[in-house]
């Protein structure tokens, strides 16, 4: 077979990804802790104008509810000494229990503690805290994203906190795989120029929460890269990733396009919006999908990129 996996990710090359959030993401890692929890912080007040964040359900917070309530009846000292640990990524025991929690559960743990700062029962940042010229300057950048890229921002600043001796790799606490939807209640979708059924069926089958039936789409050694990642590669760890990490996401795709590759591979570019389960509605972030299909119409390769502009979502080589 003539693809690689790294041929494969280079399907679609024209496809405009947003840049600005792995710039901004590590001029961010450059602050020091107490500049990271007070950006993060001015960032959340400041979306919480337009947006809100939903508020986890029980099954997602029982995990991190242990480590919460003994935070709640430390001082504030310990308090922030502790959230500061986190940023540091410092190597201790709850550095190390939270690194191992899927990204729902890190999150659910920072928006409980955000709930607490709010309410008073957890150190506030404290009032008349300066940015320090740098770290104001990343908060501009933040500020000036668009709210797709703003929250892709904050969830990889939570996600890269904590300490990690695996660097992500192997098991980690994650919270139960509801069941998928009814199929009475599925709605499928319509792809504009695109009839291809495996990408019908993996976007539905995705807003099913149907990951078994989803898994089967893939070759064996297929692989799915999300935004700003490297490619998670074959089936068992694919069908981790999709247990893990993308119950309840929306997938709107819009528009799409297909043209035969080598060896009578099918590479297909679908441009669309998906939502969080976190915003809802709130927030559509606008994302291409480029699928690399086998002649059987199994998936080799798809990979999710987080669009530079509204623009893109027209962008197709003709
Ligand atoms: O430090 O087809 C405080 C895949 C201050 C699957 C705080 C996908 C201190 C395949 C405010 C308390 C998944 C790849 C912190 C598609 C402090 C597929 C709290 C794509 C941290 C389409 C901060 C899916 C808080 C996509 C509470 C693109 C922050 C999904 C909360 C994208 C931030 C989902 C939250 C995204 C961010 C979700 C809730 C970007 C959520 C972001």
């Amino acid at each position: 077979m003539t693809f690689t996996l790294a041929k494969a990710t280079q399907i679609f090359p024209e496809t405009l990804s947003a840049d600005v959030v792995p710039a901004i993401t590590a001029r961010f890692r450059l602050l020091n802790a107490e500049d990271q929890l007070a950006l993060i912080w001015y960032a959340y007040l400041e979306m919480g104008q337009t947006i809100t964040i939903a508020a986890p359900g029980a099954a997602r917070m029982q995990f991190a509810e242990r480590l919460l309530n003994d935070i709640k009846a430390l001082s504030f000292a310990q308090q922030s000494q502790l959230m500061c640990d986190l940023a540091n990524r410092t190597d201790n025991e709850v550095g190390r229990t939270y690194a191992n929690w899927s990204v729902n559960i890190k999150l659910g743990f920072w928006y409980k503690l955000g709930q607490w700062m709010q309410e008073g029962l957890v150190a506030p940042i404290p009032e008349g805290y300066r940015l320090s010229a740098n770290a104001a300057a990343v908060l501009g950048s933040l500020k000036a994203v668009d709210q797709g890229q703003q929250i892709t921002l904050l969830r990889n600043f939570v996600v890269d906190m904590g300490f990690d001796p695996a660097k992500g790799e192997g098991q980690r606490v994650m919270e139960p795989v509801a069941a998928p939807t009814a199929e009475a209640d599925r709605k499928p979708v319509f792809i504009e120029g695109v009839i291809n059924p495996t990408v019908k069926a993996y976007m539905d089958l995705l807003n099913a929460n149907d990951f078994d039936n989803l898994i089967q789409l893939f070759l064996p050694d297929g692989a799915l890269q999300p935004p700003f990642q490297k490619p998670i590669v074959g089936t068992d760890a694919v069908l981790r990733f999709l247990r893990e990490d993308c119950q309840n996401l929306r997938l709107l795709p819009e528009r799409g396009y297909s043209e035969p590759t080598e060896e009578g591979f099918n590479q297909i570019k679908v441009t669309g919006k998906v939502q969080t389960p976190w915003f809802g509605a709130g927030v559509g972030m606008n994302v291409a999908w480029r699928f690399l299909l086998d002649p059987q119409g199994k998936i080799y390769f798809v990979a999710i990129d987080l669009l530079a502009s509204p623009a893109e979502l027209l962008q197709f080589r003709r």
